[in-house]
C-alpha cells in the first residue's frame, strides 16, 4: 500500500516545526492557530500583489533616510522598498514569526547593508558606548564594523517614551548618556523593575525571540541613544548568537546552577553570554567594587581572595585565598545578589576562559536559580566564619 503525500506538505510542516523550536510557545494550539491563519492571510495578500513570498525581510522598520551599500545602487533600493514593504497591522505576526532564518546560511550576507555616515567625532562616542556591550563581545572586527556602521543616533527628552511593552521590536538600543526607567506590566498594573544609568542596553529580547517588548523603557532625563535596525541586529547578532548556542550546548547542560531552568531559558542564557579570556594573575573582580557581571568558569581555575581585616593597616598586607573556582563553577553572584560592592577578588590562575553575563540579563535569566545561590551564599557565611575565627557577616565586608 502506499499513501502519497500531497505537495507541499513536508515543506509546511518543516517550516511550522522551525518556528515552533525557535519560540517555544506555551500554548501550541494557539500558536499552530495564529501561524497558519498569518500564512493564509500573507499568501492571498501575495495573491494581489503577484509576487513571491517575502516574510520578515519585508518589514521596514527603518525610519530615517539611509546610505545603503549596494552594488545595484540607489534607483533599485527604492524599488525594492516599495515592493518589500508590508504593513505592521495586515501581517505583523507572519512576518515577525516567520522570519526565516538559518544560522548556516549565508545568503543573509548577500542583503544590502546599512550604512550611517559619521564624524570621526560621533564614531568615537559610539565606540565608546558599545564598548562593554557583552552582546557585541563575540563579534568579530569585520562583523563588528558593520554594526557600528549600521547604527545611528537618537536624542532623548525626559519622558520619551523609548520602548511600549507589546509593541513589535523595531531597534536595539545602546545608551550614550542619560537615565532611562523599566516598567514591566503585569496583570494590568504597571511596575518599576529597575532603571539604567548612563550606561548599558535594552530592547534586545523582542529582535532575539520575535516577540513582543517585554517592557517598558522611559527616559527620566536627557539622553543620547545609538539605535541599531532589527535587521542588521538579527543579520550578525542573533546569527552569531545561533553559532554561540552550538558552541556552548553541552557545556551549560552540565553546569548544575542552570539545571532547574528549561531547555529553552538554558539557550537564552547562552544567547547572553560572552566569553573573556585571562591571562595567569590577571585580576577579574575587585573587592569592594562596584558589581556588573556574573561569571562560570569555562576552562581554568580562578583562585578567590578576600582581605584579611578591614583594619587599615591590614587591608595593605595581603589577602587570603578563600576559594578556589574550576571549570563548570560560578562566582561574582554575591554582590549582584546582595546588591553590595564586590565581596572578595577573584584572580586568573593560569590562562583562564570565563562565561560573563551582565547584571540585567542575570536579573532577568537566572531569577530560578536564584535559591540554589541563596543556599551557596549562606554557605559562604558558615565558611567564613570557620576562616576568620569569629562571626563576620559577609555584607559587612566592604563597609
Ligand atoms: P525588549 O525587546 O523586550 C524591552 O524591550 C526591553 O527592556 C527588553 O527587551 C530588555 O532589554 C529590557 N524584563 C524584561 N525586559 C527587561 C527587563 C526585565 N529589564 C530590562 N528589560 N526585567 C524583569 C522584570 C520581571 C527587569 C530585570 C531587571
Ligand atoms: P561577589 O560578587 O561578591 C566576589 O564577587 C565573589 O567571590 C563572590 O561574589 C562569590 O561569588 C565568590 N565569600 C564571599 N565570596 C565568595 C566566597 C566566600 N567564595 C567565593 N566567593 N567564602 C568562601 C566560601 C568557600 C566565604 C568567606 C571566606
Amino acid at each position: 500500500m502506499s499513501i502519497e503525500i500531497p505537495e507541499g506538505l513536508t515543506e509546511l510542516l518543516q517550516s511550522f516545526t522551525v518556528e515552533v523550536l525557535r519560540n517555544q510557545p506555551a500554548d501550541l494550539l494557539e500558536f499552530a492557530l495564529q501561524y497558519f491563519t498569518a500564512l493564509k492571510e500573507s499568501q492571498s495578500n501575495d495573491e494581489l500583489h503577484h509576487s513571491a513570498l517575502r516574510p520578515a525581510k519585508a518589514v521596514n522598520f527603518i525610519e530615517e533616510a539611509m546610505q545603503i551599500d549596494s552594488e545595484n545602487g540607489e534607483d533599485e533600493e527604492e524599488d525594492d522598498d516599495e515592493e518589500e514593504f508590508v504593513a505592521m497591522d495586515e501581517c505583523a505576526y507572519f512576518a515577525v514569526c516567520a522570519e526565516a532564518f538559518n544560522p548556516d546560511d549565508d545568503e543573509e550576507d548577500k542583503e544590502p547593508r546599512i550604512t550611517y555616515p559619521k564624524t570621526d567625532e560621533q564614531r568615537q562616542r559610539l565606540q565608546e558606548a558599545c564598548k562593554d556591550i557583552l552582546l557585541f563581545k563575540n563579534l568579530d572586527p569585520e562583523q563588528m564594523s558593520q554594526v557600528l556602521d549600521a547604527m545611528f543616533e537618537k536624542l532623548v527628552e525626559s519622558g520619551d517614551h523609548i520602548i511600549d511593552q507589546d509593541d513589535d521590536g523595531d531597534n536595539f538600543y545602546v545608551i550614550e548618556s542619560g537615565t532611562f526607567d523599566i516598567f514591566v506590566k503585569t496583570d494590568g498594573t504597571e511596575r518599576p523593575v529597575g532603571s539604567y544609568n548612563n550606561r548599558g542596553s535594552f530592547g534586545e529580547l523582542a529582535l532575539m525571540y520575535n516577540t513582543p517588548r517585554a517592557a517598558t523603557i522611559i527616559a527620566t532625563s536627557v539622553g543620547a541613544l545609538w539605535c541599531l535596525d532589527r535587521l542588521t541586529f538579527r543579520r550578525i547578532i542573533v546569527k552569531n548568537n545561533a553559532k554561540k548556542r552550538k558552541m556552548y550546548e553541552a557545556f551549560i547542560e552540565t553546569l548544575p546552577l542552570l539545571k532547574s531552568l528549561e531547555a529553552s531559558e538554558r539557550m537564552k542564557v547562552v544567547d547572553v553570554l560572552s566569553s573573556k579570556v585571562y591571562s595567569d594573575g590577571e585580576q577579574i573582580i575587585a573587592q569592594g567594587d562596584m558589581a556588573d557581571c556574573f561569571y562560570i568558569v569555562e576552562s581554568g581555575q580562578v583562585r578567590i581572595t578576600m582581605k584579611r581585616s578591614r583594619s587599615k593597616k591590614d587591608l595593605e598586607n595581603g589577602e587570603v585565598e578563600i576559594a578556589v573556582c574550576s571549570r563548570g563553577q560560578y562566582f561574582g553572584e554575591l554582590a549582584l545578589v546582595t546588591n553590595k560592592p564586590r565581596a572578595a577578588s577573584a584572580y586568573a590562575v593560569g590562562s583562564v576562559k570565563c562565561l560573563v553575563m551582565d547584571v540585567q540579563a542575570f536579573e532577568r535569566l537566572l531569577g530560578p536559580c536564584m535559591d540554589i545561590m541563596k543556599r551557596n551564599i549562606a554557605n559562604y557565611e558558615e565558611q567564613l566564619v570557620a576562616l576568620f575565627g569569629s562571626h563576620v557577616d559577609i555584607e559587612d565586608q566592604n563597609a
